[in-house]
């Protein structure tokens, strides 16, 4: 080991300095292994260290915690002839794509490889894949355990954690070898023993499946002012029901706001469809929002180059910015239709739309991925997206607001698809929108109501379940 430390130290994989740890802690000493794919043998030294200190009778596989320590994995598998299977960083934010590459039966049990422990979330987060992918994990290698709670925090989580070092023997060897200065020593061993994570802050810190947590704890994960606001008046209301209001009548609209606002979190327009606009319909619309607690949505589906969308969002007859606090918008043109949103009304909460409802649509996975990743670099405007299954599980802040409802029909004549309620609630969908399944109903009240229940009985179900 003493040899191995030397080693790692000369090509800098040990620094000592001011540093940032993944977790957000201060750090007199860091350890960067990435450099290691560099340096062959020792990368074969370390493999091979690795497989005489584990005990393989119980181990079928192996994986390494992407991505430094992938490589050593590899080594590691090559060289026991373990086989190796490979977790996928990205495939569960930003798709349904699966989780772990690799030949595996369920209940096969898994080492899990990892070069350094500070509080453990890197383990479990992988972890906490390979598990719901049914492989057993009971073990993880570490090369340096930094002694800051990450074991104990594993423990917690039913994962023994060996390790090939730990921060103590690493900072005794190099100061033996005349490595480092006793101030150095001192500072390093001072802040080790000061600076332990708590376990409770890390469990908060993982990121959760917002298909299990309530709408009140996805508030607090909200970065968009208008989402916090609707996760809270879906949790009060208990309703997850978002009625379109497409009737081309002002009266009309108001009518039904009337009638099925106790039953909404939101109500959706389409205010170019409506053949008596007026600024006094907006003053009314909106008096009955704050009355009955629903926030008001216009679905433009805004898509071109952002000075024409800029035009469109905030001048015009309509004067959308002005009284929508949600809008939807097409992410076709990229970053500049969110940018020139955001400079007309930066407290906006906007609908990404990465899928349709509508049969024989153009949209492929590329797109919908895209989509995805569009929003989540710009959390603080996207209050969701606009889609029919669930693309992000791993985000609770965002909603899913699914369209194409109805309990009694699977679709139009002009090529809308629905499905029940209870589908799009499996399928992900956190607000559902109901438009001809409500407007069209004779008792419209009651309708919404009969809606609400049984979106909202399913959406407690799927809480409970997931
Ligand atoms: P319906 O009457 O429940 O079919 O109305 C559905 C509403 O949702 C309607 O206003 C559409 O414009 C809107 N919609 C949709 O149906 N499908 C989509 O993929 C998107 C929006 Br995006």
């Amino acid at each position: 080991m003493d040899e191995l430390v030397v080693e790692l130290f000369k090509i800098n994989a040990i620094k000592f300095g001011d540093f940032v740890t993944k977790v957000g802690l201060n750090t007199p000493v860091y350890f960067d292994l990435r450099v290691i794919v560099s340096y062959p043998n020792l990368m074969e030294r370390l493999s091979e260290i690795i497989i005489e200190k584990v005990d393989f009778s119980d181990v079928k596989l192996v994986c390494g915690v992407p991505y430094t320590a992938l490589p050593i994995a590899t080594i590691v598998s090559c060289k026991s002839k373990v086989p190796m299977v490979m977790r996928r960083k990205e495939a569960k934010s930003y798709g349904t794509k699966k989780l772990i590459e690799g030949v595996f039966t369920d209940g096969d049990s898994c080492l899990i490889i990892e070069d350094v422990v500070t509080s453990g979330s890197s383990i479990l987060e992988t972890t906490k894949d390979l598990r719901s992918s049914g492989l057993i994990c009971k073990k993880a290698i570490v090369l340096l355990n930094r002694e800051q709670g990450g074991e104990d925090f594993l423990k917690e989580n039913g994962i023994k954690m060996q390790s090939l070092l730990s921060m103590t023997d690493l900072i005794q060897i190099l100061f033996e070898k005349n490595l480092i200065t006793t101030k150095t020593k001192e500072r390093v061993t001072h802040y080790i023993s000061s600076n332990r994570v708590k376990s409770e802050a890390l469990t908060l810190s993982l990121k959760e499946d917002r298909l299990s947590l309530s709408f009140t704890k996805r508030a607090t994960y909200a970065k968009n002012n208008m989402a916090k606001k609707l996760f809270n008046v879906m949790a009060k209301k208990e309703t997850n029901l978002c009625v379109a209001a497409d009737l081309t009548e002002a009266t009309d609209i108001l009518n039904l706001a009337e009638q099925v606002g106790p039953y909404i979190c939101c109500l959706k327009t389409h205010i170019d469809i409506l053949q008596d606009f007026h600024p006094n319909f907006i003053k009314r619309l909106k008096e009955i929002a704050e009355t009955h607690e629903f926030i008001l949505m216009e679905d433009r589906k805004f898509a071109d180059i952002g000075n024409t969308v800029q035009l469109q969002y905030s001048q015009g007859l309509y004067q959308i910015s002005s009284w929508a606090s949600l809008i939807t918008v097409h992410s076709l043109f990229g970053r500049s239709i969110l940018d020139s949103i955001i400079e007309s009304n930066d407290d906006i909460g906007v609908f990404l739309i990465a899928e349709v409802s509508s049969s024989n649509n153009l949209i492929d996975e590329k797109y919908t991925t895209e989509t995805i990743k569009l929003g989540l670099s710009y959390e603080s405007s996207i209050a969701g997206v606009v889609c029919q299954n669930p693309l992000f599980r791993d985000f609770p802040g965002f909603l899913q607001l699914t369209p194409g409802v109805q309990l009694d029909s699977t679709k139009d004549n002009l090529g809308q698809q629905y499905n029940s309620p209870e589908k799009v609630i499996e399928n992900g969908a956190d607000i559902a929108v109901v438009g001809r399944g409500i407007t069209k109903s004779a008792d419209i009240a009651g309708s919404a109501e009969q809606y609400r229940r049984v979106l909202w009985d399913a959406c407690k179900r799927r809480i409970s379940e997931c």
